[in-house]
């Protein structure tokens, strides 16, 4: 991967400027209703990090009406936020008419089950043994073998962004450790579509924000290199193309 640290700082410092636009969060919210007075979830977030574009892209996947609820710079480590929030001092949160659940892909999977019946099917696979066991082994997949690409993110972007300074050494370590996990997932997606089987799941959403990230952001091509890994380019090209990740890409909308 090549990265030019002044050039990817400046685009980062962009990226974070747009955050600073968004206002204070309120930590007393009041309710919202849609025309038939059901409560509108309020997604607690930025419209610019990773973590909250991946619940959106599920809440549009699911076709279920939100409000983004800014919550911005310092906002999250208050004692009141990890209180009443996230005890982690982070973001996503969603709010459901008084119920408030953290953790991203919690919250994915409690949309995706709360709208079953609306938007794509199948996101969670129909409690048949065998798909469960694929399900979970794709989920499990993203969180751990995929792990490199979020720390990835953070030594080339986050990490400057907080002051601190990009190590080559670490971004060089990280990029050969990602392309022998990314070998792995060209074998997989050689004998089926998605991660989990033929159709798409949480799993392959979940990989997006941070497989953007890697690809538009630190212009590496990890993902999209066809001569090296067909499948994992032809895979990512899928998942990011879908309209619900376009709707949020640049910035997850205010409503929806
Ligand atoms: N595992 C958590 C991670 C949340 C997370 O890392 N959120 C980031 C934004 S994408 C954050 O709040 N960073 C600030 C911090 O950790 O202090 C999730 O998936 O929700």
């Amino acid at each position: 991967m090549h990265l030019s640290p002044l050039k990817q700082r400046h685009s980062y410092f962009e990226f974070i400027s747009n955050l600073t636009r968004l206002g204070k969060p309120p930590l007393v919210t009041t309710t919202t209703t849609t025309p038939n007075e059901t409560p509108m979830l309020k997604l607690h977030g930025d419209a610019r990090s990773t973590c909250t574009k991946r619940v959106a892209t599920i809440l549009f996947e699911k076709a279920a009406h939100f409000e983004l609820v800014p919550v911005v710079g310092a906002a999250s480590k208050s004692a009141e936020y990890k209180a009443t929030m996230q005890p982690f001092g982070q973001i996503p949160v969603l709010e459901d008419d008084g119920y408030f659940l953290y953790e991203s892909r919690a919250i994915g999977r409690y949309i995706a089950e709360k709208y079953r019946d609306q938007g794509t099917m199948g996101l969670i696979p129909n409690g048949d043994l065998k798909e469960m066991g694929r399900f979970e082994c794709a989920l499990s997949m993203e969180a751990t073998q995929f792990l490199p690409a979020e720390l990835l993110a953070y030594e080339a972007a986050f990490k400057p962004f907080k002051g601190g300074k990009t190590d080559p050494a670490e971004v060089a370590r990280l990029t050969s450790e990602l392309a022998a996990k990314l070998d792995a997932y060209d074998q997989i997606l050689g004998k089926t579509k998605y991660l989990a089987g033929d159709s798409i799941t949480l799993a392959d959403l979940y990989h997006i924000p941070y497989a953007d990230m890697l690809t538009n952001l630190l212009k590496s091509d990890l993902l999209t290199n066809e001569a090296a890994r067909p499948n994992v380019a032809r895979w990512y090209h899928d998942i990011t193309s879908r309209p619900s990740w376009l709707a949020v890409k640049n910035g997850v909308p205010a409503s929806a």
